[in-house]
C-alpha cells in the first residue's frame, strides 16, 4: 500500500515484532512501522471528499466521528462497525475517533451530566470492542474552533482561516452584544472595533457574524445568537479552575474504563488557546496539559497535540512541549499558524508559519523510536486552492490543500529519517 514507505523500511523487515501504531502485533502494517500514521478526517458519507479522494491522497487511514449520534447519546456497536466496513472497504483503517464529543452537560456538571459519563464509558467500551484504538475529545465550553474569516486570501490567492482580534472584537459587542462583554476589552481596542462596525457594510457584518456562528465542524447547524447568549448564560459562574475540576472530575471517572478497554484518551487543545467570549478556556498552555497530567496520572490520559492550536500563542514553544509530553502523545494534528503582534492569525503552509515543523517532525521521530509506536497524524487543514476553490467543503478540510499539506508533510518525514540512518 506504501511503497515509497516499504522501501525506507527494508532495514526493519527482518524485526520480529512488527507492531500497529498502539504497539500491537500486526502483520500487514509492518511497512509503516517507524514513519507516522497518515490519515485525513473525514466527516462521513455527507462529505463531499470521498474516500477515495482520502485514499489517493496517500492515506493509510482516516479519522472520523459518528456525527448523526446526538451528543451524550451511546454509540452503538452496530454503527460503528458500519463505519468502519465503509472505511475499509475503500482499503483503510479507522483506528481514531474524530470526536467522542464530550457534552456540555458534562463541561459544566449541569443537566445529565452524570448520565452523560455512563454513557460516554459506555462508548469507549463499544468502540474498544471494534477494535479503535484512540478517542480524541475536547474541553471547550460550547463552541470549538472559532474564525473570524474562512476565506482569507493569500498572495498565491488561495484561501486560509483566519482569526482577526479587532473583528473578533466587533462581533462580540456589536452583533452578539453579550452582556458584559466591553469589560473584557481595552478601551483602544474597543474604539477600533466600534470604527470597523460603522464602516462595515451590512452584508460584511453578515458574513463576519457567520463565519463565526459555524460551530461545530461536521455538524451542519448554525447557532443562533439566541442559542449561544442562552448557553453562554448556563457559563456564568465557571471560572477556569472549576472547569479545570470538571474536566479531572470527568477523567477520573473515564480513563479507569479506557484502560480496560485498551483505548487511548486525546484531549485536543483550545482553538484559539485564549477564552473567547468570555467562555473560560482550559487546555491553551504547557501548564494546563501538566496540570491535567498530574491531577490524572495515566499514560492513556493524552493529548491529540495540535500544533495549529498550541501554536497560535506565543509562548507555548512547540518542540518543547512535545518533548515533555512525547510519552502522551496518541494523535497528531500537524498545521501552522502565523501570529502578528496585534493578536491576529492565520493559518499559514504547512511547513511555514511561527511553528518550526522541521524540529516538530524530528522529535516525533525520536517519540515513535522510543515508544515503538507509529503515531496517528493528520494535516490539520488546508487552503482552499487550485479546483477547490470553486467547491464547497467544509472550512479547512478541502481534498487538495490537505493533500498538499500532507505530501510536504511526508516528504518532511522521509528526509529526517533518512538522514538518521
Ligand atoms: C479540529 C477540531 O478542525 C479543527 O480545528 O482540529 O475541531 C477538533 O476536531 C476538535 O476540537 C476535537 O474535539
Ligand atoms: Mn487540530
Amino acid at each position: 500500500m506504501h511503497s515509497f514507505v516499504a522501501v525506507l523500511s527494508q532495514k526493519h523487515r527482518n524485526t520480529k515484532n512488527t507492531t500497529d501504531h498502539e504497539g500491537r502485533d500486526d502483520i500487514t502494517i509492518q511497512v509503516i512501522i517507524m514513519l507516522m500514521h497518515q490519515t485525513m478526517r473525514w466527516f462521513g458519507p455527507n462529505d463531499p471528499v470521498s474516500l477515495w479522494d482520502i485514499r489517493q491522497a496517500g492515506c493509510a487511514g482516516v479519522v472520523t466521528a459518528l456525527h448523526h449520534i446526538a451528543v451524550g447519546d451511546v454509540w452503538p456497536v452496530d454503527e460503528i462497525e458500519k463505519r468502519k466496513a465503509m472505511i475499509e472497504a475503500a482499503g483503510m483503517t479507522w483506528t481514531v475517533i474524530e470526536s467522542l464529543p464530550v457534552s456540555d452537560d458534562i463541561k459544566r456538571q449541569g443537566g445529565n451530566y452524570l448520565q452523560h459519563i455512563e454513557n460516554y464509558k459506555q462508548s469507549i467500551r463499544n468502540v474498544a470492542a471494534c477494535g479503535l484504538q484512540v478517542i480524541t475529545y475536547n474541553f471547550m465550553p460550547i463552541l470549538d474552533w472559532l474564525r473570524t474569516d474562512t476565506k482569507y486570501e493569500m498572495p498565491d490567492k488561495s484561501t486560509a482561516l483566519y482569526f482577526n482580534r479587532i473583528d473578533y472584537l466587533v462581533f462580540d459587542l456589536f452583533l452578539l452584544k453579550r452582556p458584559g462583554a466591553e469589560r473584557d476589552y481595552s478601551e483602544a481596542e474597543t474604539a477600533k472595533a466600534k470604527k470597523r462596525y460603522n464602516e462595515f457594510t451590512e452584508p460584511q457584518r453578515q458574513k463576519l457574524y457567520a463565519n463565526m456562528m459555524l460551530g461545530l465542524p461536521g455538524n451542519d447547524e448554525s447557532f443562533t445568537p439566541a442559542i449561544v447568549l442562552k448557553e453562554l448564560k448556563k457559563y456564568e459562574g465557571i471560572d477556569p479552575g472549576k472547569l479545570k475540576q470538571h474536566l479531572f472530575f470527568f477523567l477520573k471517572q473515564v480513563v479507569p474504563v479506557a484502560e480496560e478497554s485498551g483505548v487511548k484518551l486525546a484531549i485536543h487543545p483550545d482553538d484559539p488557546p485564549y477564552p473567547v467570549l468570555g467562555l473560560p478556556r482550559i487546555m491553551s498552555t504547557e501548564q494546563d496539559v501538566a496540570d491535567m497530567l498530574v491531577a490524572v496520572p495515566s499514560q492513556t490520559n493524552g493529548l491529540c497535540f495540535c500544533t495549529g492550536s498550541f501554536g497560535a500563542r506565543a509562548e507555548n514553544d512547540i518542540p518543547k512541549m512535545l518533548k515533555r509530553f512525547g510519552d502522551h502523545v496518541h494523535f497528531l494534528h500537524l498545521r501552522n499558524t502565523k501570529r502578528d503582534d496585534e493578536g491576529n492569525f492565520y493559518e499559514a503552509d504547512h511547513l511555514a508559519g511561527d511553528t518550526d515543523m522541521y524540529a516538530v517532525v524530528k522529535e516525533v521521530l525520536q517519540i515513535q523510536k522510543r515508544r515503538n509506536i507509529s503515531i496517528p497524524m493528520r494535516p490539520d487543514h488546508g487552503h482552499q486552492m487550485l479546483d477547490d476553490l470553486k467547491k464547497k467543503t467544509y472550512p479547512g478540510y478541502s481534498a487538495i490543500g490537505r493533500l498538499r499539506g500532507l505530501a510536504e508533510l511526508r516528504g518532511l518525514e522521509v528526509g529526517i529519517y533518512r538522514s538518521l540512518d
